[in-house]
């Protein structure tokens, strides 16, 4: 028969192969399955504001409507500057970090969020998700958490994961022991565990990619993208269907389950796009981190997603993830075809190695 775990004694067995865990990290991913469940209750009734109420008017009961997505990001913040367990914040949603009250500020871990990716495509009935990424404090407890504790490499992730609400709500996260999947019973209000240890499937499903900008590609994407579609000689074979919903959580997630690869890379459309949409410390890095423990790979098209260091929290980063071959292949691509791009791109990044790196 199959167990039935939840995800609470998925984290409990988690953390008993870590002694010297004192339980705060549990506790923290407890907080994450609930700000999951709050944000997914309310998700569900977005195709009833026509009929309750939209965002900026009033609702019957003369409260003002929230965005989804700003309940969404004040719902993570409620939720978590005063568990004692986090020293600093920040959300894709706002400029700066987010401090937390004094007296609450001495927690071990930083957390980054995306609180509703793919807002935009609500009104459609379409996924959308939210990611969050936690990181060790590296600053002393006798000052505020900082800017410093929030711009981290990618590699010194200690958890990162997604939430998406889709035809079923799905939690996924990694803590550094693989890749674990949960959905949401509702009639339960509980995660319960149903895709332990993920792997990417090595024959790639998909490739996933706004094709509606490919005038303003490089050559190098240009000509990897038909590489893709089978179009040059030494094409994967068969050549690969696409799937794009302009959500990237969903557009993700299809990547992990099925093999293939999600690109958003840097375009000429404007200077606003020439690192691509995608960002660093909220999008890129920690689904780097879930695609690594997954078995597969994350690069900007010119060095490992996790060895760039942020240096400023909405900093944007090219974006390619999948099967390792299929993102290595696109580096290749890159390094033949949009050289001199790499030689302006590299000048504009900080890359660190790991220490445990050659
Ligand atoms: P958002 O953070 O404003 O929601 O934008 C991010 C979204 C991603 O979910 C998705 O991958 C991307 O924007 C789609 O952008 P585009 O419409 O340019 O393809
Ligand atoms: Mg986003």
């Amino acid at each position: 028969m199959t167990q039935i775990t939840t995800i609470e004694r998925h984290i409990l067995d988690q953390q008993r192969l870590f002694p010297e865990a004192r339980g705060t990290f549990t506790q923290l991913m407890y907080d994450v399955g609930l700000f999951a469940k709050l944000i997914a209750r309310e998700v569900r009734h977005a195709g009833l504001v026509d009929i309750l109420g939209r965002a900026g008017s009033t609702n019957i009961q003369g409260e003002e409507q929230q965005k989804l997505d700003v309940y969404a990001h004040d719902t993570i913040v409620r939720m978590m500057e005063y568990t004692g367990r986090v020293c600093i914040m920040a959300s894709e949603e706002i400029a700066g970090p987010i401090r937390v009250p004094e007296e609450y500020g001495c927690g071990d871990y930083v957390l980054l969020f995306d609180p509703l990716d793919g807002s935009s495509n609500i009104d459609y009935n379409v996924s959308t998700g939210t990611i969050f990424s936690v990181h060790r404090r590296v600053t002393s407890c006798e000052t505020p958490g900082g800017l410093e504790d929030l711009l981290q490499p990618g590699y010194r992730q200690v958890a990162a994961g997604y939430v998406i609400y889709g035809s079923s709500t799905m939690l996924v996260y990694t803590a550094g022991q693989g890749v674990h999947g949960f959905t949401l019973d509702a009639s339960l209000g509980e995660f319960l565990l149903s895709h332990p240890d993920i792997r990417i499937p090595d024959a790639p499903g998909y490739y996933s990619v706004n094709a509606g900008y490919a005038r303003y590609w490089t050559e190098g994407v240009r000509r990897y993208v038909e590489w893709l579609t089978g179009r040059t000689p030494d094409s994967p074979a068969p050549a690969m269907p696409l799937r794009y919903t302009g959500s990237l959580v969903a557009d993700f997630h299809r990547t992990l389950l099925a093999g293939g690869v999600f690109l958003y890379p840097a375009d000429t459309r404007d200077a606003a796009h020439s690192h691509g949409k995608l960002r660093l410390c909220y999008e890129c890095a920690p689904l780097a981190f879930i695609m690594a423990q997954a078995g597969g790979y994350a690069s900007d098209g010119v060095n490992p997603i996790l060895n760039l260091l942020p240096r400023e929290l909405h900093q944007r980063a090219p974006f390619f993830v999948g099967n390792a071959r299929l993102v290595r292949e696109a580096e290749r691509f890159i390094a033949r075809y949009d050289a001199d791009w790499a030689v302006a791109y590299r000048d504009q990044v900080v890359v660190v190695r790991e220490p445990t790196e050659a």
